[in-house]
């Protein structure tokens, strides 16, 4: 160890041993009834988008499935979908979103 090192003149580091958090993406999926302009106005609202990116972004979705919407710690992570899911529910829009490690 680092005493050990001390007494025999070895140079080491003491390495931290806190982690950072990891990052997870939230995912948007594609259903049949939710209408785009819907999916376009929660990527603005939840995710900050400006119009051009959440329309390009909802355009994915639509065309292949599935996108990511950002990547954020979990905690961050699990707001935004639960907000989204939220969201989509008061409007009887069944929307769903989820979340992966990145
Ligand atoms: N597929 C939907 C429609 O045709 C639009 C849509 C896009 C729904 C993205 C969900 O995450 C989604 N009205």
């Amino acid at each position: 160890d680092d005493d050990a090192d001390f007494q025999t003149g070895i140079a080491t580091k003491t390495r931290p041993k806190t982690k950072k958090p990891s990052n997870y993406k939230v995912l948007m999926l594609n259903d049949d009834y939710t209408p785009m302009e819907f999916v376009v106005l929660v990527l603005q609202r939840y995710f900050g988008m400006g119009t051009e990116d959440a329309t390009r972004t909802m355009l994915q979705v639509h065309q292949k499935g599935v996108a990511v919407c950002g990547v954020f710690t979990y905690e961050v992570a699990e707001t935004k979908v639960s907000q989204v899911v939220d969201f989509a529910r008061e409007n009887q829009h069944p929307l769903q979103c989820t979340l992966e490690k990145a």
